[in-house]
C-alpha cells in the first residue's frame, strides 16, 4: 500500500509502491556499477564526483540513467504531484559504504539555496533504492510534521558534498522520526522542507546503492539547464 503524508508541496512524504519495474532497476544498478568500475582507475576526484553523481560532465545527458522511467507507473505522481514533470540534471547516484557517506539531518532546500542564481523555486525529491533487497541496506529516515518550514542549517566542515546539516536545536527527537520498509521497485517522494538523513540500522546494511532524482515543474525550469521529461521520455536539452 502506498502511504501519503501531506502538509503542502514542500512538506510531504509519499511512499510509491511498485512504481518501477524490478528488472529495469536491476539493469540500472548493473550499469552504474560497471560505470563506477571504469571510473575507479581515474583520479580520486573523478571517482568521487561520479560516486556522488555531482559531476555534470560525467553523467550529463546519459539517457540510460533515466531508463527506469520509461516503464514507470507514474499514476501516483499524476494523482498527488501532477505538476512535477521534469527531472533535473544530474541525478544523484549514491553508494553508501562507509561512515563518511552518511548524510546527517538536513532539508534539501539548503541545496537549492546554495545554487544562488540558478534556483528551482519548486522541487520534489524522488529516492529510488537500486539493490535487489533494499530492506537489507541502509535507507532514508524522515521527520514529518505539519508546518516544517526552513530550519537553520550549518555547513559541515571537511566534506565536499552533502555539506548541510541541521542546527542541533532543529534536529528531530527520536520519537518523531519515520522510515519505511522498501522493496525493489518502490520509491520515496518528499518535499524540500522534509528533514531526512541516512539511516543505517546496523553495520551489515552498508554498501547501499540508490539514485535520487529531483523533479521540478514546467514553469520552474531554469533557462540554460537540461531536464528529462517523465511524460514524454525525452531529454529536454538546453541548446546554447
Ligand atoms: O543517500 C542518503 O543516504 C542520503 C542522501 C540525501 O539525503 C540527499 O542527497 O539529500
Amino acid at each position: 500500500m502506498s502511504e501519503f503524508l501531506w502538509d503542502d508541496e514542500n512538506n510531504f512524504l509519499l511512499v510509491a509502491r511498485n512504481m518501477f519495474n524490478k528488472k529495469d532497476i536491476s539493469d540500472l544498478n548493473h550499469y552504474i556499477l560497471e560505470k563506477r568500475k571504469s571510473h575507479q582507475n581515474k583520479t580520486e576526484r573523478d571517482f568521487e564526483v561520479f560516486k556522488y553523481g555531482v559531476a555534470p560532465d560525467l553523467v550529463r545527458l546519459d539517457k540510460k540513467l533515466f531508463s527506469i522511467w520509461e516503464d514507470a507507473d507514474i499514476e501516483i505522481i499524476e494523482k498527488y504531484i501532477p505538476e512535477y514533470k521534469y527531472i533535473m540534471f544530474p541525478p544523484m547516484i549514491r553508494n553508501v559504504s562507509k561512515e563518511f557517506d552518511f548524510v546527517p539531518w538536513h532539508q534539501d532546500v539548503s541545496y537549492v539555496k546554495a545554487m544562488k542564481d540558478k534556483i528551482h523555486k519548486k522541487m520534489v525529491i524522488c529516492f529510488v533504492p537500486l539493490d535487489a533487497f533494499p530492506n537489507k541496506k541502509s535507507t532514508l529516515q524522515f521527520a514529518f510534521k505539519k508546518g516544517q518550514e526552513e530550519l537553520g542549517v550549518i555547513i559541515r566542515k571537511g566534506h565536499s558534498v552533502n555539506v548541510f546539516d541541521l542546527k542541533d536545536e532543529n534536529k528531530p527527537d527520536k520519537d518523531d522520526v519515520i522510515s519505511f520498509e522498501l522493496n525493489s521497485g518502490d520509491a520515496l517522494f518528499f518535499g524540500m522542507y522534509v528533514p531526512h538523513r541516512t539511516y543505517v540500522r546496523d553495520s551489515s546494511m552498508l554498501d547501499r546503492n540508490s539514485i535520487e532524482f529531483r523533479l521540478t515543474t514546467c514553469s520552474d525550469r531554469v533557462r540554460g539547464k537540461d531536464y528529462y521529461d517523465i511524460y514524454r521520455h525525452e531529454l529536454d536539452v538546453h541548446k546554447s
